[in-house]
């Protein structure tokens, strides 16, 4: 692989933006295929996941990854963009009505980034409707629900029963630290994820990718 591609990928590694953004304009400048610039920023990712899974590192290490992820894909999503290269799957995600907390999804969404997904981000706080809406407005592979109070619980299940009577065909994803496996299967969520990099996994499967 050439050098700016593996400066690119250690820099999301260790999480050196300045890095990150000059090997990205590096590796554009020089003609690099956009899709491939991508490649490599996807292996620091992955990486960091794999890292992260294994308690290795942990949130801290994974947010400033993050942050250096996002510095080249500033530069390089308009380069995607104009070369014609989408996301392959799209996730719509948002923590459930009531819940206030985004630290965990915020996470998850740039893992997910980093694995090639489209992510509509619906925010905090979001009604059942709104996962509605955004279901049919952008016809997800996936919907990503995170609940962080024992008590907003009870509002991720009402969505995903929303969700269900609406007829909207997206596989359901849940977390966040309350959940469990066991509520997920009580629920009729489609898969339940303990961390951000397991999210990754666990969409991969959902998706069939
Ligand atoms: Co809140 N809070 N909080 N809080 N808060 C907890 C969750 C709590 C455990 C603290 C405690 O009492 N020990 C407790 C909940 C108790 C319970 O329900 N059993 C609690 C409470 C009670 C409250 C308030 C009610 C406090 C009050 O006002 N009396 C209030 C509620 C507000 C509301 O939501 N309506 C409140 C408010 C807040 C702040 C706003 C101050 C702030 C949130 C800031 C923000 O998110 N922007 C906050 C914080 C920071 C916390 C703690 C300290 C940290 C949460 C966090 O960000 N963890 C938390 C205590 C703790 O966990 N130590 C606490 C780091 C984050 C990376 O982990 O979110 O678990 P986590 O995400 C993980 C996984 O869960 C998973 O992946 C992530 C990364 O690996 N994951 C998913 C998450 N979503 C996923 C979705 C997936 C897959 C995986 O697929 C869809």
């Amino acid at each position: 692989m050439d050098d700016a591609l593996l400066r690119l990928t250690e820099a999301v590694k260790t999480g050196k933006r300045k890095d990150a953004r000059e090997a990205t304009e590096i590796a554009l400048n020089a003609g690099t295929d956009p899709e491939t610039v991508l490649a490599a920023l996807t292996a620091g990712m992955d990486d960091v996941g794999k890292r992260f899974r294994a308690n290795e590192i942990f949130v801290p290490e994974v947010l400033v990854a993050a942050r250096a992820m996002k510095t080249s894909m500033e530069l390089l999503e308009p380069a995607l963009v104009s070369s014609g290269v989408k996301p392959k799957y799209t996730a719509v995600i948002g923590t459930v009505a009531g819940d206030l907390h985004d630290i965990g999804k915020n996470l998850v969404i740039m893992m997910l980034k980093g694995a090639n997904y489209g992510v509509i981000d619906l925010g905090i706080n979001v009604p059942e409707e709104k996962f509605i809406e955004a279901a049919r407005e952008h016809n997800p592979d996936l919907i990503c629900l995170s609940a962080l109070l024992t008590t907003t619980m009870p509002a991720m299940k009402t969505t995903v029963e929303a969700l269900r009577k609406e007829g909207v065909s997206a596989r359901i994803m849940v977390g966040g630290a309350p959940i469990t496996e066991a509520f997920s299967q009580s629920i009729g969520a489609d898969g339940y994820a303990t961390d951000a990099a397991v999210a990754v996994d666990v969409a991969n499967q959902l998706v069939g990718a």
